[in-house]
């Protein structure tokens, strides 16, 4: 074992363009029966649920949709908060099933003055608690709370330790504990599917919040939290956006480019993440029955956001841009014209308008006031 991960870890990360093999996608508009997918209809009844079982059974594993019950409490709330501009409520989210629970500690802010729902953006937090912190002693641009409120929208956010620890030995303490069948099939769930999953019953949570709009949500994560916020907008229909931030490899870039991190490196790294499947693509990327461009396919016609930022090779900006362009074509089915041009953009010229949003920012692999800048840009030009 020590040698096989020695080998797999000595594989380099390629980041020479001249030196991305020649690959061929598998097709989005093509049924396992071979038909071609003409009509919005053919997509969601026969082509999207095959995609959507192909990303379950060989990545992301199993989204359990039972569970016993679930509780909303309300843990704290000042309707003076951010200079009195906004209403902030700290909710627990409790579900139960099999006599065992999880708890997600949901923050909210919420503008004001708001005279109906408001849309919110919600945050798949991957880094520091104090990213999100209520009190705002900590202020940060990976969840610009003041930024947010002040053009109208609500933000939210929850860690993704209450859900799975990120950790290859602790993850299963969370809602695999509620699920642990998940853990003994090969495609079951692990992290980035738990991660994913607390998405959706914070969703579940809004549509039960008179200040939510639960017809406009965006799900936003970074990185990590990135790749979750793709596999909960594929899996759950209900988040009208999803914003996805340098979310690389497994995230919103080809992994066939093999540019950047690689499969290998990252089941190796993060076992925890994707389910067993996943393993046997380790430099093996051209045997997946899928590529990235399907998963934001899944996603058609709400509108995705990809973002990367220029010195984030490993995440692979071209890579990403090119996924967004493979699933143009699954946008059109349902009228939604792509505005994206043939090639990326230059560095720091965003393309926020819907229905497929991209940049590459200038800097690091980070997320940050310029990136909420624009996603809220493309929430405002939502038709
Ligand atoms: C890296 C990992 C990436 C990305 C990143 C992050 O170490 O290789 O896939 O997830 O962590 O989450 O910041």
């Amino acid at each position: 074992l020590l040698l096989l991960t020695c080998l797999t870890n000595s594989v380099a990360q390629n980041y020479d363009e001249a030196k991305v093999p020649a690959y061929t996608l598998p097709e989005v508009l093509k049924t396992a029966a071979g038909k071609e997918v003409t009509s919005k209809k053919m997509w969601e009844e026969v082509r999207r649920p095959e995609i959507l079982r192909l990303f379950e059974d060989n990545i992301y594993g199993q989204m359990p949709k039972d569970y016993d019950s679930i509780r909303y409490t309300l843990k704290n709330e000042d309707k003076a908060a951010l200079n009195g501009k906004a209403r902030l409520k700290e909710v627990i989210v409790q579900v139960f099933r099999n006599k065992k629970s999880v708890q997600i500690h949901l923050v909210m802010f919420i503008p004001g003055n708001a005279a109906k729902p408001s849309p919110v953006f919600v945050l798949i937090n991957n880094r520091g608690k104090d990213n999100t912190d209520p009190t705002r002693k900590v202020k940060s641009g990976f969840w610009p709370a003041e930024m947010v409120i002040d053009s109208g929208y609500a933000i939210a956010a929850f860690h993704v330790s209450d859900l799975a620890p990120d950790n290859k030995d602790t993850f299963m303490n969370g809602v695999l504990q509620l699920y642990p069948e998940q853990l003994e099939a090969d495609n079951g769930m692990r992290a980035i599917g738990a991660w994913a999953w607390g998405a959706s019953r914070v969703m579940d949570y809004f549509e039960n919040d008179k200040d939510i709009d639960a017809k406009n949500v965006a799900v936003v994560g970074h990185s990590r939290g990135g790749k979750a916020s793709l596999w909960a907008a594929a899996q759950d229909r209900r988040f009208a956006v999803c914003v996805t931030n340098c979310s690389g490899n497994t995230g919103a870039a080809l992994a066939r480019r093999q540019f950047g991190e690689r499969i290998a490196r990252i089941n190796t790294t993060f076992p925890h993440w994707f389910n067993n499947n996943y393993k046997k693509f380790n430099n093996n990327e051209n045997d997946l029955p899928v590529d990235q461009h399907m998963l934001i396919a899944l996603i058609a016609p709400r509108p995705l956001y990809a973002t990367n930022a220029s010195k984030d090779l490993w995440a692979d900006p071209t890579g990403t841009f090119l996924a967004l362009k493979n699933a143009e074509k699954t946008y059109a089915l349902y009228g939604r014209r792509s505005k994206l041009p043939v090639n990326p953009p230059a560095i720091n010229v965003p393309l926020s308008q819907p229905p497929l949003a991209y940049h590459n920012r200038e800097g690091e692999h980070d997320m940050t006031a310029y990136d909420w800048g624009n996603f809220i840009r493309l929430m405002k030009s939502r038709p």
